[in-house]
């Protein structure tokens, strides 16, 4: 394995709830008021101010009088504020991020690559990741249909390394020159920017349905994929096709792949149209509760690994970003895994600055031939200097931990002050490069022939096969939730010339798909397939086949619906039994503040202290929903149209709902559907399952609210 011998700085990590060296380096930019209390307000050259709240005027102290420009304080503050808004994102303005680590297990994956922080074990690699979505604006709402970014920074001893995914494998198009197009067609309609934060309309379904090679990707943007139920539960893909090289020279080609511990999950599309209103935030807020809580986010890391002389071995292209590469064909090893264990400290300095770009990779690691990552190892570079200037590396969030030494100079906003001569070669030797053999990046020698021309190679020219293997590989009610997305969104479209276009299209995937969306929205209705389906499949494109690594309701939302008079102590246990779980639970009442148990009179004493009330929140915010029994609190909860809609929405949303006691009369009446069983018999502990509903009597509560949540969404 190649030494570095730049990278001298050791990546120190105390404990797992402890500091990265990223943690320890932004501190120096860290400024705590708390901590600078004998400091008091200054102006930004330091000076200290007195009256931040009135500007000087000339005054005789019964009516203002004119205000005086000479007031730089004010002024200051003024100007300031309105220059504090830089440019949004061009794609993936909507985010959030957190800092983590990443290490590997062992050095398996030596054989491929000579990159330390894929081989070495030893190390713990500062990491911050930015989730994100691509349509809306900074404003928009988490839980809208889109594809979601998920960018990690590998602060690694030899320098930054920057992989920029998202959390599908396959993208729109596979030459970048045509990213402008894809994004112009995506993004609200120009004349009247809208719709915000979605592709439901017009221009996006026509450009796709004139852009056959979109139709893979297509295809996953309407599954389930495009509404996760959080950033801790999806995947993450490299996408765009890199290289390794290890260190007898040998070169590999390389995809890169995020898998949750938690493993996959989606909202059910009512679910997330509700929650984008309901709370706008809900992702962002997810994350930081998790960290929070303690229930750190944790994904496995994966790589799947194709020799250089086997590249033209299958029949697509590796090298075009609209096909994945199936996993029967090139298996997903795991090498590695990352944590987010801390939330930022300011969401602009950390979050909105954070500044990715594909071309940031260290030695070991390579790119392709694709032609889409070659346009973006040019746009991202380019794109920060619009966003955040030229000297965008310098940045807190965005500087490397290692040493930064070049003959690079000046620029807006130069915050580095480097000695001596600023040119190479130079007399003292200063600043010199470093040889490959002593960690300089070496780029692969490659062998490059053919004529200077602008094509599509043989292999792009396929976009079929692929679209129908993920479709054919999902699991009925996937497929049923892709024809409903498919419909809702061509819905949308109110020109006819798009909307037949794009049901035309589907044929091209799948008749029944084609038959079944046309008919819906008013399509072209197929009368015969125009391409076969042959049925081919592949492993792990459902999302089923990502369950969590372990069952689990850590970092999950329990709802416990209550109202005066239920039962204390099994609340209690139910509540301690899903905090040992590291779920959180949220008492909902008719009142934020004391709700009464059986035995207490209401108003009397300090009673339980409910989170929130029936209307301040809704079913949709929460994976499960709890009801423990106490007579006269179900007497209420039956009494009330907020509550019984509450259980209603949760049954009609998949999730489970436990019910103990008298709470299983309650449940009864509100969810009123033939088919469903509950526990009959409140004396007995014996537990009745149905359709996602767990009832019992006199169970024991803390296990009878494990078992509620043991049944996983969806079934
Ligand atoms: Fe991006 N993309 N992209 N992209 N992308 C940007 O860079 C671009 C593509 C992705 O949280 C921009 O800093 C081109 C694929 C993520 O800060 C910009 C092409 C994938 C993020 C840009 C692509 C992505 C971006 C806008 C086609 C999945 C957010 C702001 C050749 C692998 C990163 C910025 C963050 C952001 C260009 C296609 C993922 C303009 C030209 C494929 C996660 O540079």
């Amino acid at each position: 394995m190649m030494s570095s011998a730049i990278g001298t700085v050791k990546e120190a990590f105390t404990s797992v709830t402890g500091q990265t060296a990223k943690v320890s380096d932004l501190e120096q930019a860290i400024v705590d008021p708390a901590k600078e209390n004998t400091k008091g307000m200054t102006t930004d050259f330091g000076v200290h101010i007195s009256d931040p709240d009135n500007w000087l005027q000339v005054s005789n102290g019964t009516s203002p009088g004119p205000g005086l420009l000479e007031d730089h304080i004010a002024r200051e503050k003024i100007m300031r504020f309105d220059h504090e808004r830089i440019p949004e994102r061009v794609v993936h303005a909507r985010g959030t991020g957190a800092h983590g680590y990443f290490k590997v297990y062992d050095d398996r994956a030596s054989k491929y690559t000579y990159a330390g922080v894929l081989t070495d074990p030893s190390r713990i690699t500062s990491t911050f990741v930015r989730f994100s979505t691509v349509q809306g604006s900074r404003g928009s709402a988490d839980t809208v249909r889109d594809v979601r970014g998920f960018a990690t920074k590998f602060y690694t001893s030899e320098g930054n390394w920057d992989l920029v995914g998202n959390n599908i494998p396959v993208f729109f198009i596979q030459d970048g020159i045509k990213f402008p197009d894809v994004v112009h067609a995506l993004k609200p309609e120009p004349h009247n920017e809208v719709p915000q934060a979605q592709t439901a309309h017009n221009n996006f379904w026509d450009f796709v349905g004139l852009q056959p090679e979109s139709a893979h990707m297509v295809m996953w943007t309407m599954s389930d994929r495009a509404i996760p139920r959080s950033y801790r539960m999806m995947q993450g893909f490299g996408v765009n096709t890199f290289t390794l090289m290890n260190a007898k020279g040998e070169r590999f080609f390389v995809k890169f792949h995020w898998i949750p511990e938690l493993g996959v999950h989606s909202l059910v599309w009512d679910e997330a149209l509700k929650i984008a209103g309901q709370d706008p935030d809900f992702h962002r807020k997810d994350l930081e509760e998790a960290i929070a809580s303690g229930a750190f986010p944790k994904y496995f890391f994966g790589i799947q690994v194709i020799p250089e002389a086997k590249e033209h071995d299958f029949d697509f292209d590796i090298l075009d970003s609209t096909k994945l590469w199936p996993e029967e064909l090139v298996p997903v090893e795991i090498i590695g895994e990352m944590v987010l264990n801390r939330t930022v400290d300011e969401f602009f300095p950390e979050t909105e600055q954070v500044a990715f770009c594909t071309a940031h990779v260290v030695p070991g690691i390579g790119f392709s031939n694709d032609p889409l990552l070659n346009a973006r190892n040019f746009s991202y570079f380019d794109t920060q200097i619009s966003r955040l200037g030229i000297n965008w590396q310098q940045v807190p969030i965005n500087r490397p931990v290692c040493p930064v030494l070049n003959h690079n100079r000046d620029g807006a906003g130069q915050h580095r002050i480097t000695k001596d001569l600023n040119y190479w070669p130079n007399r003292r030797n200063l600043a010199p490069p470093v040889p490959t053999n002593r960690g300089g990046y070496a780029e692969y020698k490659e062998k490059v022939e053919g004529m200077k021309q602008r094509v599509r190679s043989a292999k792009f020219q396929e976009h079929w096969k692929q679209a129908q293997m993920f479709y054919n590989s999902l699991s009925d009610y996937e497929k049923a939730h892709l024809v409903g997305a498919l419909s809702f969104e061509l819905s949308h479209c109110d020109d006819p010339v798009v909307y037949r276009t794009y049901t035309s299209v589907l044929n091209n995937i799948d008749y029944n798909l084609a038959r079944q969306v046309a008919i819906n929205v008013g399509g072209e209705i197929p009368k015969h397939p125009i391409r076969e389906n042959p049925g081919h499949k592949a492993s792990r494109l459902s999302q089923l086949e990502f369950p969590a690594q372990e069952p689990t309701i850590k970092g999950r939302r329990i709802a416990i619906l209550l109202a005066d008079g239920f039962n204390y102590g099994e609340v209690q246990a139910i509540r301690a039994a899903l905090k040992a779980g590291m779920a959180t639970t949220w008492v909902i009442g008719p009142r934020r503040g004391p709700v009464y148990p059986d035995g207490e009179e209401v108003g009397s004493g300090s009673g339980y202290s409910a989170d929130h009330h029936y209307e301040g929140q809704r079913s949709t915010l929460f994976d499960a929903i709890i009801i423990p029994g106490g007579a006269k609190h179900a007497q209420a909860l039956a009494k009330n149209g907020r509550t019984i809609h509450w259980v209603r929405e949760a049954f009609g949303h998949l999730k489970p709902i436990g019910a103990l006691g008298e709470g299983v009369a309650f449940l009864r009446e509100a969810v009123q559907l033939p088919g469903v069983q509950f526990a009959s018999d409140l004396n007995s502990d014996n537990v009745t399952t149905s359709y996602g509903v767990v009832t019992a009597g006199k169970y024991d509560a803390g296990s009878a609210a494990a078992d509620a949540l043991s049944i996983k969404q969806g079934e």
